[in-house]
C-alpha cells in the first residue's frame, strides 16, 4: 500500500484487511467506479493525464495483430473515453505538466493466435504508473481478448475532465489483475418474434462488451417467424414476416464476425422439435398436417434432411464450438392426432415421449457430425436425461434444483433460471439478477466446474428495436458482475453496490446505449 492506497477486491485481501482492523473495505469499493469489478484490484491517490496523442505500443508482443482486432479495440477505448467530445489538441501537454502525462499503453499479448476459443484465457493485467513514474500504462495478457477486456477496464478509469478538455485518471497507481469467474457469460435475444435490424444486434454486441459478457445467444427461428437465410433449404425464409425482414446468409456471417473481434462467441439456435412452426411456410410437408403445424413431423426422413442442411449451413459460419438444438415446450398431443403419425408411432411401437427423445437424440447426432457440441433446453434433462449425448450442455430455465441434479449426473450446465435471469420479466428487479448464485447449494467441486456459467434472456415477445436496449440493460450488468467477480458472491446484500451500478449504467448512456434508470433509486455521487 501506498500513500492513501488501498488494496481492496479479492478474496484475500479483503480478509487480509478486515482482520487487520480497515473497516472500509466495502466502502472503498463503492467508491471505485468499475463494473464487473476485477478479481483484484489496488490503487492509490494521485492524478495523471492522457496525452493528446495517446498511443499503443506493442513491441515485445508474441501477438502480431495481423487481423486488426487489437488496434481496433484500441480505437474503440479511445473513442467511448473521449464520448465525442472535443480534445484540445496539443495545448493538453503544457497544460498539464510532464511527468503526469500518460504517452500511451504498452500492451503485451503472450498468445500468438488471435482464434477465438471458448475457455481460452480471458485474464490480464493492468498497471497505471503514478506521476513519478514512467508514463506509460502497462497491460498483459495471454490472448488478445483478454487484452480487449483490460481495454474495458481502461476506459472505466478514465474520465473526461471537462474543464481542462483532458482525459484524466484518478487515484493512480492502479494494479489490478483480473479473470473471470465463470466461462460463459451470456445474453439471449430473439429475432423470431420481432425482428431486429441488423445494427440494432450490433449495438447489442457493442454494449456486451462493456460489461464483459462473452455469448450472444442468437435464438434466430421459432414459431413466429424464420427470419434467417438458408442456402441448402431457400424457401424457410418465406416464414419471414417480410421481406425485409429477414437476414441474408453473409448478413449472419456479418454478425458473427463483429461479435468475434469483440470477443464474444454466437451461439445459434434451431429450437426443434417444437418452436418451429414457421419453418413450415416453405415446405409445408414439415408439419404433421394443416391442423398440426408443431412439433416438427417426427416420422419424416426430410425433416432429418432439413435440419442437416441447416447445421450443415450453420458450420460454415457459426465458429462456436456449440449449437444449441432447443427441445423446450414440446407438447406431443397433436402428433397422435394425426393419423399418418399415429400410425408411425405404432409401427415403431413409440409412446409421443418417446418419439419426442428420439427426435431430440437424432437432432443432436446430426449436430455432432457436422462438428458441433450441443445444447438443449432442461427438458431434455429432465425427461430423457441419462440418454442425452454426454457432451450436451444442459440450458436450465424452470427450476434451481435441476443445476445440482445435470452436475451430478456429469453433464454440464448453463444456468437461467427464469425467477431472476429473464430480462421479459420487465418488472424483476436488478437485485434479482445481482444475487442469482448459479453455485446455490452445489458442494462439490468436480459439480462446480460443470457449470460453465449463466445467461440472461431477453425474450422477444413483448420486446423490439425500440425498447431491447434500455430491457437489457442496466440488469443484465448485473448478472454480468455476478458472473466475473469473485466480490458479487462477497456482497450478500446487493444494495452495497447502488452507487457503483448507477454509475455503470450512466457510463452506458454516455457511451449512446439507452440503459433505463435503477428502479429503486441509485444516485450518481461524483468524485471529488
Ligand atoms: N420461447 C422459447 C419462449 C420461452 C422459452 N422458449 C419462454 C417461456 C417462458 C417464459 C419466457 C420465455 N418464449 N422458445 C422457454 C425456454 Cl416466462
Amino acid at each position: 500500500m501506498r500513500g492513501r492506497g488501498a488494496k481492496i477486491a479479492g478474496v484475500l485481501p479483503l480478509f487480509t484487511l478486515f482482520m487487520a482492523g480497515a473497516i472500509s473495505a466495502f466502502e472503498d469499493i463503492e467508491r471505485l467506479r468499475i463494473w464487473p469489478l476485477p478479481a483484484e484490484v489496488s490503487h492509490g491517490g494521485r492524478r495523471m493525464y492522457l496525452s493528446g496523442d495517446f498511443k499503443l505500443v506493442t513491441e515485445r508482443s508474441k501477438y502480431e495483430d495481423t487481423s486488426g482486432i487489437l488496434k481496433e479495440g484500441f480505437d474503440r477505448m479511445l473513442g467511448v473515453v473521449r464520448l465525442s467530445h472535443v480534445v484540445s489538441g496539443g495545448r493538453n501537454s503544457s497544460r498539464s505538466g510532464g511527468s503526469a502525462l500518460l504517452q500511451g499503453l504498452h500492451v503485451i499479448i503472450s498468445s500468438s493466435t488471435d482464434e477465438l476459443e471458448y475457455g481460452a484465457d480471458e485474464s490480464y493485467k493492468l498497471v497505471v504508473p503514478s506521476p513519478e513514474k514512467p508514463s506509460y500504462a502497462h497491460l498483459e495478457a495471454k490472448s488478445v481478448y483478454g487484452a480487449l477486456h483490460g481495454l474495458q477496464t481502461f476506459s472505466q478509469l478514465c474520465h473526461f475532465n471537462l474543464k481542462k478538455k483532458i482525459i484524466e485518471i484518478l487515484m493512480t497507481p492502479w494494479n489490478i489483475t483480473d479473470q473471470p469467474r465463470f466461462s460463459y457469460r451470456g445474453l439471449l435475444i430473439d429475432t423470431s418474434r420481432h425482428y431486429l435490424p441488423l445494427p440494432v444486434i450490433k449495438n447489442v454486441i457493442e454494449s456486451m462488451t462493456y460489461a464483459k459478457l462473452n455469448v450472444l445467444h442468437w435464438h434466430i427461428v421459432d414459431t413466429q417467424s424464420f427470419p434467417l437465410e438458408i442456402p441448402s433449404y431457400p424457401k424457410l425464409w418465406n416464414g419471414a414476416y417480410s421481406s425485409s425482414q429477414r437476414y441474408t446468409f453473409d448478413d449472419a456471417a456479418e454478425i458473427v464476425n463483429y461479435a468475434q473481434r469483440r470477443g464474444i462467441h454466437v451461439l445459434a439456435e434451431i429450437d426443434v422439435p417444437g418452436h418451429a412452426l414457421s419453418w413450415g411456410k416453405g415446405y409445408p410437408s414439415l408439419w404433421p398436417s394443416k391442423n398440426c403445424q408443431e412439433p416438427l413431423d417426427v416420422s419424416s426422413n426430410f425433416t432429418f434432411k432439413v435440419i442437416d442442411g441447416i447445421l450443415s449451413d450453420f458450420s460454415k459460419i457459426f465458429k462456436f464450438k456449440f449449437v444449441h438444438l432447443g427441445g423446450d415446450e414440446v407438447n406431443t398431443t397433436c402428433w397422435s392426432a394425426t393419423p399418418r403419425i399415429a400410425q408411425w408411432l405404432k409401427k415403431h411401437r413409440m409412446s409421443e415421449e418417446e418419439a419426442y427423445q428420439y427426435f431430440v437424440l437424432r437432432a443432436q447426432k446430426i449436430a455432432l457430425s457436422h462438428g458441433y457440441e450441443i445444447i438443449n433446453w432442461e427438458e431434455t434433462f429432465n425427461n430423457f436425461g441419462s440418454k442425452l449425448n454426454p457432451k450436451t450442455v444442459v440450458h436450465n430455465w424452470l427450476g434451481t434444483g435441476v443445476v445440482e441434479r445435470v452436475t451430478a449426473s456429469g453433464l454440464r450446465c448453463i444456468v437461467s433460471n427464469q425467477d431472476k435471469w429473464y430480462l421479459d420479466h420487465i418488472d424483476a428487479p436488478w437485485q434479482g439478477f445481482y444475487d442469482n448464485e448459479p453455485l446455490q447449494d452445489i458442494k462439490d467441486k468436480k459439480q462446480q466446474s460443470l457449470v460453465l456459467g449463466g445467461e440472461v434472456c431477453m425474450w422477444g415477445e413483448h420486446i423490439d428495436a425500440s425498447d431491447i436496449e434500455q430491457t437489457i440493460w442496466p440488469r443484465a450488468a448485473a448478472a454480468a458482475e455476478r458472473l466475473w467477480t469473485p466480490y458479487a458472491k462477497l456482497a450478500t446484500n446487493p444494495d452495497k453496490v447502488t452507487t457503483r451500478l448507477a454509475h455503470f449504467r450512466c457510463l452506458l448512456n454516455q457511451r449512446g446505449v439507452a440503459a433505463a434508470p435503477l428502479v429503486g433509486g441509485g444516485r450518481v455521487v461524483p468524485l471529488e
